[in-house]
């Protein structure tokens, strides 16, 4: 393939530019209706299979137990497979199918929660599209994002994906209960995370066992019920 032609490329950054403004304006439209409504939003973020929707699940049961009112809405190229798994948790939940986009950009979050009244919620989860790097560059109006690394990618993904990483608050390492069987370095992986988000808080979880998810939801701030 021939290398693009400097004539055509300052084109297209410049309209890159603009898709990533508007994204931004509407993200910051979005931040003011949640935070005036009173939910507080979770974004997910990680490779595909990294185990976002089984800890989002776990994560909404217990909520759900605890008597909060937690709702989801997931991305996914294709298929409302994970929206039917996060639905078993009773918790309100949308799928987002992006055809071929790569990742969730904040117009897709406002449609899709056109017909939801964000007064009725205490948090909103918004696991988006498997993806150490389109998600990246997209707000989503969210309070916090999380990007999720699974022990069985090995501990040098953060090194690999830094800018996914930078853009993230806090690091959650999942499927814990098969660190020993993949020999899962916890050092390395944490001195890679603070390499690239020095001071970065990194939680340890297992959706299967649910070891870490207390101290996970302890993280949480507390919304009335
Ligand atoms: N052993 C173990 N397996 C897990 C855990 N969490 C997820 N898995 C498994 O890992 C696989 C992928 O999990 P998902 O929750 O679908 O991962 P995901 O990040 O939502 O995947 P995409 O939405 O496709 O990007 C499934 O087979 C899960 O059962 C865990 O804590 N322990
Ligand atoms: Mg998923």
């Amino acid at each position: 393939m021939s290398a693009p032609s400097p004539i055509t490329q300052p084109r297209i950054v410049h309209v890159r530019q603009n898709i990533l403004k508007r994204n931004d304006e509407l993200a910051h439209q979005l931040r003011q209706r949640f935070q005036a409504a009173g939910v507080f939003v979770v974004s997910l973020v990680s490779s595909p299979g990294s185990g976002k929707t089984a800890f989002l699940e776990k994560t909404l049961t217990l909520l759900k137990q605890q008597q909060h009112r937690p709702a989801a809405l997931v991305g996914d190229l294709a298929t409302d497979n994970d929206a039917a798994r996060l639905a078993r948790s009773q918790a309100p939940v949308k799928q987002i199918t992006t055809g071929t986009l790569c990742h969730l950009e904040a117009a897709m979050v406002e449609k899709a929660l056109e017909d939801w009244n964000l007064n009725e919620l205490d948090y909103l989860f918004i696991e988006n599209v498997g993806n150490l790097v389109c998600p990246s560059s997209y707000d989503l109006g969210e309070n916090l994002r999380l990007v999720l690394l699974s022990v069985t990618e090995g501990e040098d993904k953060p090194l690999k994906y830094p800018t996914i990483f930078n853009s993230s608050d806090v690091a959650v390492v999942t499927k814990v209960d098969l660190a020993d069987a993949v020999e899962f370095d916890w050092n390395v992986a944490n001195a890679n995370i603070q390499a690239v988000r020095p001071g970065m808080p990194v939680l340890r979880v297992s959706a299967k066992t649910g070891e870490g998810m207390d101290a996970w939801l302890a993280s949480l701030p507390c919304r009335a019920i």
